[in-house]
Order: structure tokens, then C-alpha cells, then sequence
């Protein structure tokens, strides 16, 4: 951690000093996703279409995020619910949504034994195969150049000791069924990463050398794969193995990147924190670890949402697990911590280069604007001396209204007011909130009025 000394000088009431440590840098990144970003790599979320337009869930979604799953949206059940009939509204929802924020889009999934429709559950032999390459080819075709990495096989090794493939519909095909249909994606969309995904491959077991194994085989015949993603499911039946970073390793030594792909880990406070910072540092130690997804935003948005494994609450607020995951980032939370408090009021003396130099504090912004919508992001400067509080006024011109508003509260028309965790603010460092509207957004400079 890069810690800053400001030394303060003798005061008109009293002489004192104080170290104030930012933590770490005023110029950290303050999101996952703009952290993930300094270090090469995405950060993810599965989303689902239903929920977009719940602002809180979107608003987090957007500040947060650079890639997303569609979490159901693209399973054969959704994309081809009768037989050659293909649907996609919700995907293309979730997929032009994401395009249009400049965030990549993780496919999910072409072929897998679970969540198909009754039609090919009922199916078998050839005209299974026959189905199934048709559904590939459809599905990777029609998002042909929008796609990052496809899942396209999913879960198709059996758990526990055997190292077997599962058994299912699919499987009893022939075993090449996994080859058929990472050859048929790579002819409909070329220029996506290749996937395979699975769950407790997440050390070195069986089941995960067996996928080895597989991968291993895959490149000696020129199947095409590009990539294989780790669930990381973890909960107390099922920890974050200790070699989880060499799992990773060896399989990146074959020519493959990995990703962590659906990554929750039931639990809270500071043991769930320090398992996913522990997740995240072995993705930062693998260089061909290239993107971490984790499976939903709040708690309340998870498949498994009793065991709490997600990074936000169940009211979007951030967790212990998600300042663990932004500072293994490299990223900071926006709130400074102070390691020794001033004695006494004091007058700082400033050094002559800190831009910041002044009193009070100063709001900058910057404005995505779109036909009748926007999202602004606002920068909070504290001057020479530490804040303990904020509040920013903007105008905005009439009909236009704010719809969403995170890392402050909205308070009467145009104003925001901090929240518990980024009202203090040390000298010279900044913090940032959003909001987002219709209508047409401000373009004056806002004010600022500190604490
Ligand atoms: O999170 C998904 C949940 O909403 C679905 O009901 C479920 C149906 O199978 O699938 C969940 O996602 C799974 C993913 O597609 C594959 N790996 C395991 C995930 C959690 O079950």
C-alpha cells in the first residue's frame, strides 16, 4: 500500500500534526471493473433480463461491471424452446445492452445435459447430434462477432472419483459430441474464445484431471479450444481448494487462458472477504487468468441467495467481500482512512504543486448523454483540508428527472448529500457518485458545499 504523508504546520489554536494515509492512492480505481481493467483483465456478472429494469440493479450493473453473463437467457430452453424455432429477444436484451456500455458478453452455454427443452430432452442418437449442431451453429451464428468467449460445453464431466464423462443424453451421442460442438462454433463465430466450463475442476481432482486430460487432447488434434472456465461455487462443503492458483496454472501451460466464470462463495464479514480476495489473487498470479465473472450482483439476486455469496447486499450496498476484491484489484474505496486524528484545528500548509489547493471542496463531471437519457458521473475534490461531508447541487433543465442515484443520496431536487462510507474525504483526495436520468442532462458545473 502506497501510503501519502501529508505533514500539517503549526496552527493559529494549536500546533499538531497529523498523518492522514490514503488508502492506498487518490488515483486508485474505484471500481472492480475499472481495477480489473488496470491489471488486464474483466470483471463480470451474470445478468438477468427480468431485472434490468430495477434502477439499483443497473445502476450497479453499469458502474461496476465489464463483462456480463446472461445467466439464463442463452440456455438451450430459452434460445430454441421448439425445435428449429429460435427466440433471443432476452438474450439480444442483455447482449445489446452490454455492447452499447462497452462491456464484453460471456456466452452461456451452447450444449450442456441440463436446462434443454422437452423436445431434446426427449431426442437421442443421430437426430440428438443432428439438433444439436444445428442449435450451436444457429445460436454462435446469430451472435457471430458480439460474443468474447462462448461456454460451449457445459459440465459434461461426471464428480467424484471416476474421472468419467457424465452420463446424459447428450453423452450417449458418442463421445466425440464435446469435439462436434466446439468445432461447430468455431465455424459459425470465428473470432469468439471457445470455452469449455465446469464446476469442482476448481483444484486438482478427478474430475478437473480428467478435463485436463481432455484439454491436453484437444490441442494435439487441433480441436479448436480457446479457453476453460472454472465455476468456483464455494461454500463450506465445498472450499476454495488450496491449490486453486496451480490448478489454474497448469491448465493455462496447455495454450488455454482461464477464466473464473461463476464465482460465488457462501458465507460473510471478513472470512468471505478474505476467501475472494484469495480467488482474486490467484487469477492476478496466473497471467493467462483473464477475466473473474461473479454469479449476480446482491445476495438476493443469487441462485443460492440463503448463503449470502455475492459482493453486495441485498440493498446494492457493497460488502466486506467487495472492498477485499476491489483492494487485491488494486483499487481503492473512495473513503479515506485517517491512522491518526488532528489535536487541534489546525492550518494546513500545503504544498505548492497539490492542484487541490484551496478550502471546502470542488464537483466535476462527466456526462453520458444519449436521446432521452443520461448517466453522470460526479468527482468530489476536497481542497487543502479534509472533509467530513458533502453535498453537490446540480441543475438540471426542466422534465428531465433522476431515476437512480448510487454512492450518494439524492436529497430534494438536484442535490446529493454523501453516504456513511464516502462522506470524509482527506485533503486534496476525491470520491466519486453517478446518477442517471431521462430527459437531457445537466450542463452547467454543479457546486459544492463541504462539512
Ligand atoms: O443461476 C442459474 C439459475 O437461475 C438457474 O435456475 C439454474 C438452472 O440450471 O442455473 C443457474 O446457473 C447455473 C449455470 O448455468 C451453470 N453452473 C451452475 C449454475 C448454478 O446452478
Amino acid at each position: 500500500m502506497r501510503r501519502t504523508l501529508i505533514l500539517l504546520s503549526a496552527g493559529a489554536v494549536t500546533a499538531a500534526a497529523a498523518v492522514v494515509a490514503l488508502s492506498p492512492s487518490a488515483n486508485a480505481a474505484t471500481t472492480l471493473g475499472a481495477a480489473a481493467a488496470e491489471k488486464g483483465r474483466y470483471f463480470g456478472t451474470a445478468v438477468a433480463a427480468y431485472k434490468l429494469s430495477d434502477a439499483v440493479y443497473s445502476g450497479i450493473l453499469d458502474r461496476e461491471f465489464t463483462s456480463v453473463t446472461p445467466e439464463n437467457e442463452m440456455k438451450w430452453d430459452a434460445t430454441e424452446p421448439s425445435q428449429g424455432t429460435f427466440s433471443y429477444a432476452a438474450a439480444d436484451t442483455i447482449v445489446n445492452r452490454a455492447l452499447a456500455n462497452g462491456q464484453k458478453v460471456r456466452g452461456h452455454a451452447l450444449a450442456w445435459h441440463s436446462q434443454q427443452p422437452s423436445w431434446a430432452q426427449n431426442l437421442s442418437g443421430a437426430a440428438l447430434r443432428t439438433a444439436m449442431v444445428n442449435h450451436v451453429t444457429q445460436v454462435a451464428t446469430h451472435y457471430r462477432g458480439k460474443i468474447d468467449s462462448w461456454d460451449v460445453v457445459n459440465e459434461a464431466f461426471a464428480d467424484g472419483s471416476t474421472g468419467a464423462r457424465r452420463d446424459s443424453n447428450l453423452q450417449r451421442t458418442g463421445n466425440d459430441w464435446i469435439e462436434v460442438a466446439f468445432r461447430a462454433a468455431r465455424a459459425a463465430d470465428p473470432g469468439a474464445k471457445l470455452c469449455y466450463n465446469d464446476y469442482n475442476t476448481d483444484g486438482q481432482n478427478a474430475k478437473s484431471n480428467a478435463v485436463y486430460a481432455m484439454v491436453q487432447d484437444f490441442k494435439a488434434r487441433g480441436v479448436p479450444i480457446d479457453c476453460v472456465g472454472f465455476q468456483s461455487h464455494f461454500n463450506a462443503q465445498s472450499p476454495l481448494p488450496a491449490d486453486y492458483q496451480a490448478n489454474l496454472q497448469r491448465f493455462a501451460n496447455l495454450g488455454v487462458d482461464v477464466q473464473i466464470t461463476e464465482l460465488d462463495i457462501e458465507g460473510s464479514g471478513s472470512a468471505q472477504a478474505a476467501s475472494y480476495a484469495a480467488v482474486v489473487r490467484a487469477c492476478l498470479a496466473v497471467t493467462r487468468c483473464n477475466g473473474i465473472t461473479v454469479w449476480g450482483i446482491r445476495d438476493s439476486d443469487s441462485w443460492r441467495a440463503g448463503g449470502t455469496p455475492l459482493l453486495f447486499d441485498g440493498n446494492g450496498n457493497p460488502k466486506a467481500a467487495y472492498t477485499a476484491v476491489l483492494t487485491e484489484l488494486g483499487g481503492a474505496t473512495p473513503s479515506p482512512s485517517v491512522s491518526a486524528s488532528v489535536s487541534a484545528s489546525v492550518s494546513p500548509s500545503v504544498s505548492p504543486s497539490d492542484p487541490q489547493a484551496g478550502s471546502g471542496c470542488a464537483a466535476t463531471t462527466s456526462v453520458n448523454a444519449w436521446t432521452g437519457g443520461f448517466v453522470v458521473t460526479v468527482k468530489v475534490t476536497a481542497g487543502a483540508a479534509r472533509i467530513n461531508g458533502w453535498t453537490v447541487a446540480v441543475t438540471l433543465p426542466s422534465g428531465s428527472t433522476i431515476t437512480n442515484t448510487w454512492n450518494a443520496t439524492a436529497s430534494g431536487s438536484g442535490a446529493f448529500t454523501n453516504v456513511g462510507y464516502n462522506g470524509g474525504v482527506a485533503a486534496g483526495g476525491s470520491t466519486e457518485f453517478g446518477f442517471q436520468g431521462t430527459g437531457t442532462a445537466l450542463t452547467g458545473t454543479p457546486t459544492c458545499t463541504a462539512r
